[in-house]
């Protein structure tokens, strides 16, 4: 097999964002942990919704699905499910994976399907051109909002800790280093891993800007329990700072093993030629 290098990743597609967007900063970490991890193109799909952090599979060789607004996870359980053996990565924004796809964020927790989830959170709608978003601070202003936005923010880490999702990580993309070591963990990982990437965009979000988020940044304490998830949410919910690193890591079942472990006790009782059909039948 061969041995993979950061270039080996780079897809036919020149990245589109801005210059200075955090993106980038994303993009070159995925790469890196990939190529750690050896993963081969032809093993690998990276699935988006719509956003331009969803345009990230256009710059990656592997395979890649730019799905529809909102949908990347189920279109990425779905490919997980049907071809086990390849390594799934869903990426997308703050808009993309809270708003129009909140509810598919919540049931991926729950169901903990074998795959990586990367949210690029610019606390705002870039490719709109700069709508709120449902991280967008109290008070923002955008042309969409010009005297200030209203709604509280959603916490992109303490929802993903509240529904159990089996790995809990956030980076910001002005700490490469640190990107790197918290996503390869997430490849790594044996179940639903969300890596929460605060990465402030440079056009639309005046308010969010690298050197404000740079100032609310802090680590992880080195002792902080992996396993506790009521001290991560803890830490999730500090209001003295943005913490950064794994909050949460633990194991049980994947949905593929559940399901598949379904799949085997069906045969049991209805024989080899069991088809999901043949499971109907009871009920006609
Ligand atoms: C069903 C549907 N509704 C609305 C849109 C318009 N739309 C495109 S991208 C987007 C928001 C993207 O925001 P985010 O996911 O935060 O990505 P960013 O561009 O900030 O990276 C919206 C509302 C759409 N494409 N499809």
């Amino acid at each position: 097999m061969k041995q993979m290098e950061i270039n080996d990743y780079k897809g036919r597609v020149k990245p589109s964002w801005c210059p200075g967007c955090g993106n980038h900063a994303v993009l070159m970490a995925l790469k890196k942990s990939m190529a750690e991890l050896n993963f081969q193109t032809h093993d690998t799909a990276i699935v988006s919704g719509i956003g331009c952090s969803s345009r990230f599979p256009f710059f990656m060789s592997t395979y890649g699905f730019h799905t529809i607004h909102g949908r990347a996870l189920p279109v990425a359980i779905g490919l997980k499910q049907a071809n086990p053996d390849i390594n799934v990565i869903a990426v997308g924004g703050d808009g993309d994976g809270l708003s129009i796809g909140g509810n598919h964020f919540i049931h991926a927790g729950r169901k903990n399907p074998n795959i990586t989830y990367i949210m690029m959170d610019n606390e705002i709608y870039a490719l709109t051109k700069g709508q709120c978003s449902p991280t967008s601070r109290i008070g923002t202003t955008t042309k969409c909002n010009p005297y200030a936005w209203t709604a509280d923010r959603i916490n992109p880490v303490l929802m993903a800790l509240s529904f159990n999702t089996s790995y809990v990580a956030r980076g910001y993309s002005g700490d490469i280093k640190q990107l790197e070591q918290i996503i390869t963990g997430a490849l790594r990982h044996k179940g639903f891993a969300f890596v929460h990437i605060v990465s402030p965009c440079v056009q639309y979000n005046k308010v969010s800007s690298f050197e404000k988020i740079k100032e609310l940044v802090r680590d992880l304490p080195q002792d902080h329990d992996l396993e506790d998830r009521v001290n991560a949410m803890k830490y999730a919910f500090a209001p003295e700072g943005l913490y950064t690193g794994v909050f949460y890591k633990s194991e049980r079942p994947t949905y593929e093993e559940r399901f598949n472990d379904v799949i085997a006790k069906a045969k049991s009782i209805a024989g080899d030629n069991y088809t999901v059909k043949d499971s109907m039948k009871q009920f006609q």
